[in-house]
C-alpha cells in the first residue's frame, strides 16, 4: 500500500525536502508547514523550500524556517505536497528530481502521477487533510502548531468550509483541533477574512470590469500588470478575484485573466456541472472540477476570445 511505503521512506531517510506548487496558497503553505513541524516532531533535517508567499501566512508556526534555495540537491528523500504536476514545482524541480526516492501526497484531480509513491486522494477537499491521515500513520501527534498549520489548509481550500467535497472528517478533525486549543475563529479570520489593502484595491478594479457573457452564465473579468503596480500588489494579492462572478446567481463560469511576463494566466471557477479542470488541461493546466488554471500566450483580446469560446462549449 502506498502510505505503508510512505511511512518507511520517511522513517528511512535522513534528510528530507518538502516542496509545493508555484504560487501557493493557504494549502500550500499550510500543509508544507504542517509537514515540515510533523518531521521535526520526529527528529530529522528537514528543508521546506518555497521561494514566494503571500505575507498572510507568516503567522504560521516554523514559517521563519521556511528557505528560497534547498541547502543541497542530493536529498534522501523529496515530498511534494499540493502539487499535481512536476512542472508547478517551477524552478525546485531539481530538488525533486534528484532526491533518492520522490513522494508526492496531493488531491488534484489532475494529478500526472509524478513520484515514485503517490498519495493522491481528488475528493479530499484539501491536501492538508490527506496530511492528518499520514500524519497518523507516522504515529506523530497533531499538536497546536500543526494543527494550525493544516486547519489554514483545510480552511483556504474549502473556502471556510463552504465548497462542495468538505466530509464529515473535516468537520471530525476541526472538532480535535479545537479540543487541542486550536483557535479555528482566529484562523479563520487572518486567512479569510482581512483583506490587505491593496487586494482589495485590485478587487474593486476587476468588479468594475466584470462582464456578464451567455445570459449570465460566464463572467469575465481581467488584471493587467498595470493594475498590480499601482496598487502595489504582493504575492498572490489577486486571489480570490475569481470567486467573485462565480458567486453571483445563475452564473455558471467565471473567468479571470491575469498579466503575466508571458500572456496571460487563467483561472476558472464553475458552480453545478461545468468541469472546469477539463477547460483548463487545454490551456497547459489543470485541477480541480470545480476550481482550475492555467495559462495562455497571446494578446489579451485573443486571449479573452479563446478563453470564452471554449467555456461556452461546455455550457448547457
Ligand atoms: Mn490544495
Amino acid at each position: 500500500m502506498t502510505l505503508d511505503n510512505i511511512v518507511e521512506e520517511i522513517n528511512k531517510a535522513k534528510n528530507i525536502v518538502i516542496l509545493t506548487h508555484e504560487n501557493p496558497d493557504g494549502d500550500a503553505i499550510g500543509s508544507s508547514l504542517a509537514m515540515y513541524n510533523a518531521l521535526k516532531q520526529i527528529g530529522k533535517d528537514v528543508d521546506v523550500i518555497i521561494p514566494e508567499y503571500p505575507k498572510t501566512f507568516d503567522f504560521l508556526p516554523n514559517s521563519k524556517e521556511i528557505l528560497k534555495e534547498g541547502k543541497n540537491y542530493n536529498y534522501d528523500l523529496a515530498i511534494a505536497l499540493d502539487c499535481g504536476d512536476i512542472k508547478r514545482l517551477n524552478g525546485f524541480a531539481k530538488y525533486f528530481e534528484d532526491a533518492n526516492v520522490k513522494i508526492s501526497i496531493d488531491h488534484h484531480s489532475s494529478n500526472t502521477m509524478f513520484a515514485d509513491y503517490n498519495f493522491v486522494n481528488p475528493t479530499s477537499p484539501a491536501c492538508a487533510q490527506i496530511l492528518v491521515i499520514v500524519l497518523e500513520a507516522l504515529g506523530i501527534e497533531i499538536d497546536k502548531s500543526i494543527g494550525t498549520c493544516l486547519l489554514t489548509g483545510i480552511i483556504t481550500d474549502t473556502g471556510g468550509f463552504k465548497y462542495q467535497g468538505v466530509t464529515a472528517e473535516t468537520f471530525e478533525f476541526v472538532a480535535g483541533l479545537l479540543n487541542r486549543g486550536v483557535n479555528v475563529s482566529s484562523v479563520y479570520k487572518k486567512v479569510l477574512q482581512v483583506l490587505s489593502k491593496p487586494r482589495f484595491e485590485l478587487t474593486r478594479i476587476a468588479m468594475n470590469r466584470l462582464e456578464f457573457l451567455e445570459d449570465g452564465k460566464i463572467t469575465f473579468t481581467y488584471l493587467n500588470k498595470e493594475d498590480e503596480e499601482k496598487v502595489g500588489a504582493g504575492n498572490n494579492d489577486y486571489d480570490g478575484i475569481v470567486e467573485m462572478g462565480r458567486d453571483v446567481e445563475g452564473v455558471e463560469i467565471s473567468i479571470f485573466l491575469r498579466e503575466t511576463d508571458d500572456g496571460y494566466k487563467i483561472s476558472l471557477r464553475s458552480n453545478e456541472y461545468v468541469n472546469v479542470a477539463d477547460i483548463c488541461l487545454m490551456f497547459g493546466g489543470g485541477g480541480h472540477v470545480r476550481a482550475a488554471g492555467g495559462s495562455i500566450n497571446l494578446t489579451f483580446e485573443q486571449a479573452k476570445t479563446k478563453i470564452i469560446e471554449e467555456c461556452k462549449k461546455h455550457l448547457k
